[in-house]
């Protein structure tokens, strides 16, 4: 019988438009940083909504928010999940369809009387996007006992607030330490957030695994000076030589080929005027590999560059890391399980690596853990353009219904 159950796609597809009410956009899109008041009307709002389904909920000391509805045994609970943060210039879909979506397959089971052998959970992290805390996927690695939670709380944004005041104030900072849930195993949705499925017209992405991610952050000290009197041979030009870091690591990308890529994607200039030298330059680094010797020999050629640049420019740079996950690969039993389910289903699939980081990467060393992606209209995301159809957006929390509920009544 349950073969046979469909979530309520107009009433998925109704959540995340009212979701994303919170922290709207003139003119759409969504912003709704880490632990803002937008965030807060977020969680407010998923929260409430979690509370109808009339589920157990537990908020952690980094804010992390779980929903938990009942198994018929205290077995180790099928968590789905996601994240409600987004960046500045979000979207309506990425990481809250994967909340949104889990509480619908709740719904759902609820309405039809079905209560697993083991209990579904559904968890939304904080600060995944790592925009104004770092690092990114903050509340999940702080959940899987990566990173040390006092150093997440102590983490402090572009003002000086700490995450930890920022959760006080938003009263999302919870009693339970993190990691506490007994999970059994991790599913998450998501929208692709790049152009392969779109592109290949394919309905469902069997995720098998998450690029390695490094974020570097670039201190350049020049000297600042007349732009119309120093000649050019006496420029300590803290602009340019920024200039050749970025254009540096997209030429780094292009040479070593395959899945690395690299962005500079903050860069800013001090004092950023017009007749002035800059001499003072912060700018990031995010680069990224399915192979993680790849990566590290993309780290390496970047920090020559940048000695070398230092060197001929005269200009000072300091480097910090922000972040340094490892690639990781997911588990068979979740990827096969996406994959039959979605051929059961009769959706197009193909398997894909996610370019993207996700909680699922943190996840994966909690318990076997995975991902379903939908496509997302020409691959745009952290972008205000950021679209989903319908029908993916359905297919793929059914796909997730089913994976999960076949999670839930196993019995080991
Ligand atoms: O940066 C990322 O890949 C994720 O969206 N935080
Ligand atoms: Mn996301
Ligand atoms: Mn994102």
């Amino acid at each position: 019988m349950s073969h046979y159950l469909q979530i309520n796609g107009q009433r998925l597809i109704d959540s995340l438009f009212a979701l994303g009410e919170c922290g709207a956009l003139e003119g759409g899109g969504v912003c709704r940083l880490a632990a803002t008041a937008e965030d807060k009307a977020g969680r407010d709002f998923v929260v409430a909504r979690m509370k109808a389904l009339g589920l157990a909920i537990y908020i952690d000391a980094i804010g992390n928010v779980t929903g938990v509805y009942a198994g018929e045994e205290a077995l180790p609970m099928v968590m789905m999940g996601s994240h409600i943060d987004t960046v500045g210039t979000g979207g309506l879909y990425d990481g809250n369809y994967g909340v949104m979506a889990g509480l619908e397959v709740i719904a759902t089971l609820l309405e039809a009387g079905i209560r697993p052998r083991r209990p579904l959970a559904v968890t939304f992290f904080t600060n995944e996007e790592g925009v104004r805390f770092q690092p990114d996927m903050m509340g999940s690695v702080v959940f899987a006992g990566e990173y040390p939670l006092d150093a997440a709380l102590a983490a402090k944004d572009l003002d000086g607030v700490t995450l930890d005041e920022a959760l006080c104030e938003i009263g999302y900072k919870g009693a339970c330490r993190p990691g506490d849930l007994s999970v059994d195993s991790y599913v998450e949705l998501h929208i692709e957030q790049g152009p392969i499925l779109d592109k290949e017209r394919i309905d469902i992405g069997v995720v098998t695994g998450v690029q390695g991610i490094s974020w570097q952050e670039f201190t350049l000290t020049g000297v600042s000076n007349h732009a119309g009197t120093t000649p050019m041979n006496m420029r300590h030009d803290a602009g340019l030589a920024a200039a050749k870091i970025a254009v540096y690591a997209r030429e780094l990308s292009l040479t070593l080929g395959g899945d690395q890529v690299s962005t500079a994607g903050h860069m800013v200039f001090k004092p950023n005027l017009i007749n002035v030298i800059p001499n003072h330059v912060v700018m990031t680094v995010d680069l990224r590999n399915t192979d993680n010797e790849t990566l590290k020999l993309a780290e390496q050629r970047l920090a020559e560059f940048v000695a070398r640049t230092s060197q001929e420019e005269g200009v000072e740079i300091t480097s910090r890391s922000l972040v340094r996950f490892n690639p990781v690969i997911f588990a068979d039993e979740i990827v096969n399980a996406v994959e039959d389910e979605a051929k059961r289903q009769a959706l197009s699939c193909r398997r894909l690596p996610s370019g993207a980081g996700h909680d699922a990467q943190f996840m994966a060393s909690v318990c076997p853990a995975g991902m379903i992606f939908v496509p997302c209209v020409d691959g745009i995301s952290h972008n205000v353009k950021e679209h989903s159809e319908a029908k993916d957006l359905i297919a793929g929390a059914n796909v997730l219904l089913q994976v999960v509920l076949q999670r839930a009544q196993r019995a080991e």
